[in-house]
């Protein structure tokens, strides 16, 4: 092979291998962003599971499923200023997708507002949780 043709080969193969090494950088960058998906389910008074995580600043889905086939439930959780503002009825044996960013790190509640007159509120009977914003991850 000439010395002029060796060299265009391996320059074509420099071009080829960064372009690989380029594309594998996009894809990991954006598996980053990718959206936080969770699922919870609410039924016999209480949220299963009843404490999440989800990291800071990285779009969440949340599939809320109602598991009991006669009461209605909700997922309140109203921190405003972390970017939480969250009051999601779903129907007796229905789910609900809720889509939110948390912004700032910390513990908040979650409950199910739901409440028949007389008697003790889905809260009271231990309807509750704690999403968990851990801070993003550094890049
Ligand atoms: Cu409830």
């Amino acid at each position: 092979m000439p010395a002029a043709k060796c060299r265009k080969t391996v320059r074509d193969a420099l071009i080829a291998l960064f372009t690989l090494l380029l594309a594998t950088a996009t894809a990991v960058t954006r598996g980053q962003e990718s959206p936080q998906a969770i699922s919870l389910s609410l039924g016999d008074y209480h949220f299963t599971p009843d404490t999440l995580e989800v990291q800071a600043g990285r779009p969440v889905v949340l599939t809320l499923t109602n598991t009991d086939t006669l009461t209605p439930h909700n997922f309140t959780l109203q921190e405003a200023a972390a970017g939480l503002d969250i009051d999601t009825n779903v129907s007796a044996g229905s789910t609900s997708v809720v889509r939110f960013t948390p912004v700032k790190p910390g513990s908040y509640t979650f409950f199910c507002n739901k409440k028949l007159l007389f008697m003790k509120s889905h809260r009271e009977r231990g309807m509750e949780g704690i999403l968990r914003v851990i801070p993003a991850a550094a890049d």
